[in-house]
């Protein structure tokens, strides 16, 4: 099918649109791409059966694009995309801080950098900092990315992977009695090695042949009849394990890990006398449990322990969070700043996904190319919402303001005072201590929430530096809600602060922090790790049905 390679070009099309800032234009590709992506049935045959009109009925499609996805069908390429891409790696070359696709352009107009390597050799002779608009901040910072870059290697953010995973359970499914996600992926970890994959089946050697002859399938490792091993064309590592049903449990305990989980499960199952092992926990030789992980937990003791949890100690938390006790979401932005959809389209896809309410949250000014609301716009969106709310929207109406050098906010409290609540975030100078900036933001009596607090972007910017201790003290004093920014890339609070700040008695909010309707449902990344955080619902905001600060 042609639909993923489609759906790539016009997301790159939109790329080096919005980098020339071109308006309307970069969202109407950006939207051919997902819907795209997303389509089941295979677009040269939708082609094939209703020509350009059929194409043009589709959602997100217009004439223009239409046109463009017959070019492709027809002749393998797409002009107007040849004549604006240049030859570069842009997606790892913009993955560095700072670098977006407008300055990846200049890099290879000036300095023919295509690639990583090119850049760093570039950046080691100091030729980025004599190029203009360029300076040796923007050099040190590409050498200390690439470095980043280097130490991450390998492995691959949570939701790519379980994006990847997805389709290929599916199609196991019509051919096995059970099939599951295993390994670092079911415990929702923040980046994977590769996809373990469970399954029982009455004829295991065709469903490794369905496995290994699925489509994206880049390269088979090996394939036997109780396990294979394949590559993606993603490039990502799939092991497919075949176990009889009354082992079942017991090998998904035992490939689910983490490895120092089922060590301690072992050394219990040990104490009692009993062995446990990936086929079962036996007595002598006796099984006495392995058809499911349930009845393994109850034999030594416990009881069965979620996926997310299952690290180096026994947690037990019977309060566990789960993505159906969120009942809204805080944290978003619409098309007054930086976002793709309209207020009402926001809206709709909350109510959709069975909210009781949303929270809208552009950017202020201070974030000039996140189009910030000034006082004036913010009131004005204050009255549209208004507007809304008069109808029977459940919205309420907030601002992520930007916490600026010295701690002070960049809308001015009389603004502030007419929202229903204020988040402040940083969105600058995150290579130093931010710890005194938060912590004034947090003595302003109108900031309700503190959003993505480390700053970090998993595998491209490290966190922030600060006295993370201190903070939470603060907010705890201040009764400031810190964020769980549910953004695969950021993922900020990270589990092991949850934990601390759950501890200490801080409250916390999940939020997404969407920039179109459709990520609002990466409300379950937040949950998930809030899950490795051990968050419990009494710890969190948006479990309440309806919400005032
Ligand atoms: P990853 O792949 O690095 O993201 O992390 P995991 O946890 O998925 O690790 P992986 O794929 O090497 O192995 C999957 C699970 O299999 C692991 O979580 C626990 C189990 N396992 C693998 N090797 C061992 C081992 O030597 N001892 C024990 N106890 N368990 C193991
Ligand atoms: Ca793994």
């Amino acid at each position: 099918m042609k639909n993923k390679e489609l759906a790539q070009i016009f997301y790159q099309i939109s790329k080096y649109l919005r980098a020339e800032n071109i308006s309307f234009k970069p969202y109407a590709y950006y939207k051919a791409g997902d819907v795209l992506e997303k389509l089941q049935v295979d677009i040269k045959k939708v082609y094939q059966e209703g020509g350009l009109k059929k194409l043009e009925a589709m959602p997100g499609i217009g004439k223009n694009i239409a046109l463009k996805i017959e070019e492709y069908l027809k002749t393998g390429e797409i002009a107007y995309f040849n004549k604006l891409k240049i030859p570069v790696d842009l997606t790892a070359i913009t993955s560095i801080q700072g670098i977006g696709v407008k300055r990846a352009k200049r890099l290879y107009q000036e300095l023919q950098i295509k690639d990583l390597k090119e850049l760093e050799e570039a950046a080691k002779k100091g030729k980025i900092k004599r190029l203009k608009g360029f300076d040796l901040k923007t050099e040190k910072n590409i050498l200390e990315g690439i470095s980043f870059l280097k130490t991450n290697q390998g492995r691959f953010l949570l939701s790519h992977a379980l994006t990847i995973a997805r389709p290929i359970i599916s199609a196991l499914k019509k051919e096995t009695l059970k099939v599951d996600l295993a390994g670092s992926l079911r415990r929702r970890k923040e980046t994977v090695k590769d996809i373990d994959l469970l399954a029982a089946s009455k004829n295991p050697l065709k469903t490794m042949e369905i496995f290994t002859s699925q489509e994206g399938v880049e390269k088979i490792w090996g394939k036997g009849e109780t396990k294979a091993s394949i590559r993606t064309e993603e490039k990502i590592n799939v092991d497919l394990r075949i176990v009889p049903l009354k082992s079942y449990g017991a090998a998904w305990q035992y490939f689910t890990g983490s490895k120092d989980h089922n060590i301690i499960l072992r050394k219990r199952a040990k104490r009692k006398g009993l062995k446990l092992n990936e086929y079962g926990l036996f007595k002598g030789k006796k099984q006495i449990a392995g058809k499911s992980e349930k009845e393994i937990y109850e034999k030594i003791n416990l009881p069965w322990i979620p996926p997310e949890l299952r690290e180096d100690e026994i947690r037990i938390i019977p309060g566990l969070i789960s993505l159906k006790d969120i009942k809204g979401d805080l944290h978003c932005h619409t098309n007054w700043s930086d976002g793709e959809n309209t207020i009402e389209e926001m809206y709709e896809e909350a109510i959709k996904m069975g909210y009781h309410y949303l929270g809208i949250s552009d950017h202020t000014k201070f974030l000039k190319a996140a189009n910030g609301l000034d006082e004036k716009r913010l009131l004005e969106q204050s009255e549209r919402i208004k507007r809304l709310k008069d109808k029977g929207y459940l919205i309420l109406h907030g601002c992520e303001a930007n916490i600026l050098s010295n701690g002070s906010l960049d809308i001015n409290d009389d603004l502030l005072r007419r929202l229903d609540y204020v988040i402040a975030g940083i969105h600058s100078e995150l290579n130093k201590d931010i710890t005194e900036r938060v912590i004034k933001a947090m003595e302003n009596p109108l900031v309700n929430i503190i959003s993505h607090l480390s700053g970090r972007l998993i595998q491209e910017r490290p966190e922030s530096l600060m006295n993370f201790e201190k903070i939470i003290k603060k907010a705890k004093e201040t009764n400031t809600l810190l964020e769980i920014n549910a953004t695969p890339k950021r993922l900020d609070l990270k589990a092991a602060y949850i934990e601390i700040a759950k501890k200490k008695g801080v409250r916390m909010v999940i939020n997404s922090d969407a920039h179109n309707r459709e990520q609002l449902k990466n409300m379950k990344y937040g949950v998930f790790q809030a899950r490795r955080g051990g968050l419990e619902r009494k710890d969190l905001l948006n479990v309440k049905k309806s919400l005032s600060f």
